[in-house]
């Protein structure tokens, strides 16, 4: 089955978003496999987000997903990536549909409220580098006969 990533960003956790994202995960049919709430060591943080490392926001993307906790998630089922990403809305809060995540939470894109992973690659590299240590948990849920 497909996972993803998807982080509760500091603004998130500290606007007391964590309950309401993860019920809306949920209630589409996805199934939680790992989670914690941690802070981000600034190494970890310039791993995750090093294909923007050139870019002009580097340091403020940075020192922002560093500021406080995150929630950190493993979600899986099918087509996960993809739809998450349709879930969470465009990356710029104001381009983002009303019925999303970024559209009805978010005002700024520096404080957009949530990260998902964007492709198979990158959910991969994302889920290693967050749940190396504390690995996943495997556990099949009888709803998902009604799900699939
Ligand atoms: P996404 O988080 O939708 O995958 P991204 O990978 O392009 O978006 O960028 C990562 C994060 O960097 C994004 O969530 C917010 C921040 N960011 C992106 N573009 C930015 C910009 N032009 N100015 C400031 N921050 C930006
Ligand atoms: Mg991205």
């Amino acid at each position: 089955m497909e996972k993803t990533f998807l982080m509760v960003k500091p603004d998130g956790v500290q606007r007391n978003l964590i309950g309401e994202i993860v019920a809306r995960f949920e209630k589409k049919g996805f199934q939680l496999v790992g989670a914690k709430l941690m802070s981000i060591p600034k190494e970890l943080a310039e791993e995750h987000y090093g294909e923007h490392k050139e870019r002009p926001f580097f340091g403020e993307l940075v020192d922002f997903i560093t500021s406080g906790p995150v929630f950190a998630m493993v979600w899986q089922g099918e087509n996960v990536i993809a739809t998450a990403r349709q879930m969470m809305g465009s990356t710029n809060p104001k381009d983002a549909a009303p019925g999303t995540i970024r559209g009805d939470f978010g005002l700024t894109v520096g404080k957009n409220v949530i990260h998902g992973s964007d492709a198979p690659t990158s959910a991969e590299r994302e889920i290693g580098l967050f749940f190396k240590d504390t690995g996943l948990v495997e556990y099949s849920k009888l709803v998902n006969e009604w799900v699939y």
